[in-house]
């Protein structure tokens, strides 16, 4: 139980708990520098808010944000991925440093996205989303969360290896919180174990999201508990790759939850 961890850092004015924070790319910088201090291996740098309701980002402005915080953290010693549905933007922090595209669309938002991955070599998170961002805590149904998930990420890895990416390169994401009532968030959660017959490596992304407060009630800020419980959990069912804000403290969960199960 060992899960590489993604720190989180979002250059936009209007993430869900951190918005704002790091608009300015120093401040930007000097935070993913200090989650790799923390412990992160990866950094995702993200210039769009993807939480419920969010408005899109122009090309242009995101390339604004994320340009300089890739570049700025290039020589971090973490590899760098791009959270972008963006071919262009991908693009830019592909040429400036980052490894990996973070693409929440799974390669359906841009046409250009997937010939310009394989052409890369990147690594690729495929994640699933049920509708857009705008619209997707309107009502989402399933008739069995896992299933379909499953069968949608199959089908995407199968279209992304078809656009000459190498299966090798793809890792794989259920989406927490995207299109998903709490209840199919918790279902996700207790049955990963089914995805990981992907044979991909699967990304979760329980930190700080809405589902925790359903079940207490709590505000972004306050909900480092129920994403320390849900990353430990995750990891136990074969996570490989935990996307989180609060890095320092989800490592210390999971080194002593590793050091209790021997
Ligand atoms: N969650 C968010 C954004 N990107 N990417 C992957 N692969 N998996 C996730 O679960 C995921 C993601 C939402 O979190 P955050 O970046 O903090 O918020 P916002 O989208 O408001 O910037």
């Amino acid at each position: 139980m060992k899960p590489e961890l993604m720190g989180v850092v979002n250059v936009t004015p209007d993430s869900f708990s951190d918005g704002g924070l790091y608009l300015e790319p120093e401040v930007a910088v000097a935070h993913g520098m200090q989650l790799v201090e923390d412990g992160a291996g990866i950094l995702d740098v993200g210039g769009e808010s993807t939480r419920p309701g969010a408005e899109p980002v122009g090309v242009e402005e995101e390339l604004r944000r994320v340009v300089p915080v890739v570049r700025g953290l290039a020589g971090s010693g973490a590899r760098i991925s791009v959270d972008t549905s963006k071919a262009a933007v991908a693009a830019a922090a592909l040429g400036d440093g980052a490894e990996i595209v973070n693409d929440v669309t799974a390669l359906r938002g841009d046409p250009e996205m997937a010939a310009l991955c394989a052409d890369r070599s990147a690594t690729v998170v495929l994640m699933h989303m049920l509708g857009e961002p705008r619209t997707m805590q309107e009502d989402p149904r399933y008739e069995d969360v896992v299933d379909e998930v499953k069968a949608f990420l199959a089908e995407r890895l199968e279209a992304a290896v078809a656009a000459g990416i190498e299966e090798g390169r793809v890792w794989l994401d259920p989406g927490i919180g995207f299109g998903k009532t709490a209840a199919h968030n918790l279902e996700l959660l207790r049955r990963l174990g089914e995805l990981r017959e992907l044979g991909r490596p699967l990304v979760v992304g329980t930190s700080r999201k809405s589902f925790i407060g359903r079940l207490d009630g709590s505000s972004a800020d306050q909900r480092l508990g129920g994403t320390i419980a849900s990353s430990v959990l995750a990891a136990a069912e074969g996570a490989g790759v935990l996307r989180v804000h609060d890095v320092a403290e989800v490592r210390q969960a999971l080194q002593v939850a590793a050091a209790i199960l021997g």
